[in-house]
């Protein structure tokens, strides 16, 4: 069966803001408090959607969130109406507040767990939205995630959703930042690969001072509810130490796609067990493993995790070739630069390079992969998606002018207790869902509330 990759991206909310909500996330703590600008960064992912789409790339894009979450703040005890409870929480708690407002929807990465359905036990595309429970700002994500989700992958005989795992640590799930697929053929059955930065049960080794986000038995479930195949999963442990120097994700410390792997010498705990389980996997499903191994002498830890060098998107071009998507800052930071150009000098498995300026998601720790989520979709299954979540130039314009028309180009912690965020918020939104087609997939639209509260 033949099938393409096609990529989803979150667009960015406007809340998008620099509150430091992240805990080893180097970024988002670094830049705490500094002023966001909403426009530029919707403008800058949609962008690199744009581009993508006109090299032929199946590009379809993901909605933000309402934020700040009225669900949140009530289910924490604040009261009355909506203009009232933000009051009251930028007055009492200002962090909640940042917590309920995040725009951190827009890393999509984290959305959900895809199995694409060569992969799985019925023969359907399997979903499984991530609980994200790690962060409190991220766990308020998995029930909206779930509706959008189903509003654009809607047709059950195609597309089949699970709930999200529970939300407690032994289950820490964080979705295909963690989750990469290998294959001799996006059409035909692959080996799924699953990086967890610590066991609640076996094991003894973890990160000192970072948190582990992913657990093995959350990795593991997901592949059981996906009825993924034995012999077509590997499991690896990330390095702690790599966790702790700021590797909160495994894909900003390693990137696959088809036969094609390319990480840090540090990535896994068990580098060479690694490669071994995955070559074994994936040579009984028609491929030869190919990896690129970037030594630590050329490109640090510290590197990779500053210029996020592997938080890159590897895509398969029309004529075969491998393009290499990185932000901007791969080219600002001069070893990883040199590095890229020795990459593509050296002819091997990546091809070109493309580069994207993603700042203001950047800012965040959040770059080209993570703002993207993949989903591999034969004929028929491209066919029943929702067609308006695909980009193409006409869309483009249509989204472009809906943010010019309600972002505002600077976000301050303090603007976060302006209500009339929320207002904005929920105009655009409700305003967004029908330029997509989506339905009412927003709390505020299904609890009837007028998209401008009082
Ligand atoms: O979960 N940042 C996100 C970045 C997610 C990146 N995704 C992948 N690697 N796939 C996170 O840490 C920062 C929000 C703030 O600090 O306001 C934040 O949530």
């Amino acid at each position: 069966m033949s099938a393409r990759e096609a990529n989803f991206d979150g667009l960015v909310g406007p809340t998008h803001n620099y509150s430091g909500l992240s805990f080893g996330n180097v970024a988002s703590q670094s830049n705490a408090a500094s002023i966001a600008n909403p426009k530029a960064a919707a403008k800058q992912g949609l962008r690199k959607m744009k581009s993508l789409a006109e090299l032929g790339f199946l590009q379809g894009v993901l909605p933000p969130q309402e934020r700040p979450s009225m669900r949140l703040l009530r289910s924490l005890g604040f009261t009355g109406s909506d203009h009232d409870m933000i009051r009251a929480a930028a007055a009492q708690e200002p962090a909640l507040l940042a917590a309920a407002s995040s725009a951190s929807s827009m890393w999509v990465a984290n959305a959900a767990t895809v199995s694409p359905s060569p992969d799985t036990g019925d023969g359907r595309v399997h979903f499984t939205p991530a609980s994200l429970s790690n962060k409190l700002h991220r766990a308020i994500e998995a029930p909206t995630t779930g509706r959008v989700l189903q509003a654009i992958f809607r047709d059950d005989r195609h597309f089949a959703f699970h709930a999200p795992l529970l939300g407690t640590p032994a289950l820490g799930d964080e979705g295909a930042a963690n989750h990469t697929r290998f294959c001799a053929d996006y059409g035909m059955a692959g080996v799924e690969f699953f990086v967890y930065g610590r066991s609640e049960y076996r094991g003894d080794v973890a990160p000192k001072r970072f948190p582990a986000r992913q657990t093995r038995e959350a990795s593991a479930a997901v592949a059981r509810l996906h009825g993924l195949r034995a012999n077509a999963t590997v499991y690896a442990q990330q390095h702690p130490d790599a966790i702790d120097a700021g590797v909160f994700h495994n894909d900003v410390i390693a990137v696959g796609n088809r036969d094609v792997l390319f990480c840090h010498q540090g990535a896994f705990l068990d580098q060479r067990g690694t490669y071994d389980a995955l070559s074994t996997a994936l040579a009984q499903h028609g491929a030869d493993l190919r990896i690129v191994e970037v030594p630590a002498e050329l490109v640090s830890v510290q590197d990779a995790v500053s210029s996020y060098l592997f938080n890159s998107q590897l895509l398969t071009r029309a004529d075969g070739g491998t393009l290499l998507v990185v932000p901007q800052e791969c080219r600002d930071n001069a070893r990883v630069s040199a590095y890229l150009d020795q990459l593509i000098a050296q002819k091997g498995p990546i091809d070109q390079v493309l580069v994207f300026d993603l700042r203001e998601s950047m800012r965040n720790g959040g770059g080209p992969a993570c703002l993207r989520l993949r989903v591999a979709l034969t004929e028929a299954e491209a066919a029943a998606v929702n067609p308006a979540t695909w980009i193409n130039d006409a869309s483009f314009a249509q989204l472009d002018a809906w943010i010019d028309r309600h972002y505002r180009d600077r976000l301050s912690d303090a603007d976060l207790a302006d209500p009339k965020l929320l207002d904005e918020c929920r105009t655009a939104l409700d305003e967004l869902t029908g330029i997509l087609k989506l339905g009412s997939v927003y709390d505020f639209q299904q609890d009837g509330q007028p998209a401008k509260a009082a």
